[in-house]
């Protein structure tokens, strides 16, 4: 019988172990971690004290864009300058199945031989909290293992890709050229939270275009009409204020425009150090954590302490149109808040 206390051991031994150097203990602890068990919720509460040193970079943008075959180069690059590293990767197909997670793979097979580099591929389906939240716990353990750098890669589609500024500093858009991509990023509202935008695959010779749409979309959703130039200043979000978003290309197959891109995603690391940047983002993030775990908790309450018979009978009434959901919902919180003072 696996009891609380035995998990709570479990947990805590697994971190110990993590953080003493054991991929092993690591492993299994990320599997926990990343399933919402007991055992992982016991060792990020242990963990959580020593994260918050690591900067988190985010890559996201078009399915097929490169994203994969690029943040493989840019750990390389840097790991070259030294730091170690660790790539998480949201795949959208299971864990042991799907072309691209086997592609992915055979790519990282020659950083994964590094003792420097962790790596870690997730399902994107599965996790009871969601996949963002599961995805910004796995962060936390690299990060509380005082692993200097993280990358996430995640799927390409829809809510997962702006997910992504919840859990990163830096925020990369990779778009590739012919994808109609100014369409897609503006639909995905993706342009707001790229803090360097990327047009990879530059080798190809519609890359010019597409780095022209990019430009004119970029402007036309940050600046008065009119601007020009290689770059735009995004003057929104307190912390982030200053910042001129880069339009780089990249060759990610050949490694073409790999050192400018770490250039880049360095000096934004920076530029949040300088100003308060660093605090507003980790603020934000405490925040949307603490918001997301309150729902988690009060909805566990209402499953817990009001009966099920209750719950179904306000769903019914609120099929049949005898209540609106905010009532429902409302007289569901009274008959918690009765059930628990009884
Ligand atoms: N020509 C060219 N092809 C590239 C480049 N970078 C990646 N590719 C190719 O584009 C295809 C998709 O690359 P991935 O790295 O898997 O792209 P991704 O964005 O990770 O794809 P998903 O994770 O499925 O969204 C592969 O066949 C790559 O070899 C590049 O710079 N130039
Ligand atoms: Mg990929």
């Amino acid at each position: 019988v696996v009891t609380r206390r035995s998990r709570a051991l479990e947990g805590a031994t697994l971190a110990s172990q993590a953080v003493a150097g054991d991929r092993r203990a690591l492993a299994r602890l990320l599997s926990l971690v990343e399933n919402g068990a007991p055992e992982g919720r016991v060792a990020l509460a242990r963990l959580f004290p020593r994260a918050g040193r690591a900067h988190v970079i985010g890559f996201t943008g078009s399915t097929g864009a490169g994203k994969s075959t690029l943040v493989n180069r840019v750990a390389s690059e840097v790991r070259r300058r030294g730091d170690a590293l660790a790539v998480v990767a949201v795949d959208p197909s299971s864990p042991f199945s799907g072309g691209a997670l086997l592609g992915d793979r055979l790519r990282m097979r020659d950083l994964a031989q590094d003792p420097g580099v962790f790596i870690r591929s997730m399902a994107s389906r599965g996790h009871p909290g969601g996949v963002a939240a599961a995805t910004r716990d796995v962060v936390t353990v690299f990060d509380a293992l005082d692993v200097p750098v993280v990358l996430v890669e995640t799927v390409g589609a829809g809510q997962a890709q702006v997910d992504v500024a919840q859990v990163s500093h830096t925020v990369v858009l990779v778009e590739a050229p012919g994808m109609g991509d100014e369409i897609q990023v503006l639909k995905a509202g993706l342009m707001e939270v790229a803090d360097i935008i990327v047009v990879n695959k530059a080798d190809r010779p519609e890359a010019q275009q597409t780095v022209h749409a990019l430009l004119a979309a970029h402007s036309r959703g940050r600046q008065p009409a009119g601007h020009h130039g290689s770059a735009s200043q995004r003057p929104d979000a307190a912390g982030t204020a200053g910042w001129t978003v880069p339009i780089l290309q990249t060759s990610a197959l050949d490694g073409e425009g790999i050192t400018a891109l770490v250039d880049a995603i360095s000096a934004h690391r920076e530029h949040l150090r300088a100003g308060d940047g660093w605090q507003v983002l980790h603020r934000r993030h405490a925040r949307a954590e603490l918001e997301s775990w309150l729902q988690r908790y009060l909805r566990g309450l209402v499953d817990e302490k009001v009966d099920a018979g209750v719950f179904d009978a306000a769903l019914s009434s609120v099929v049949r149109r005898e209540q609106d959901p905010a009532s429902a919902a409302h007289e569901l919180l009274e008959t918690l808040i009765e059930n628990l003072s009884s």
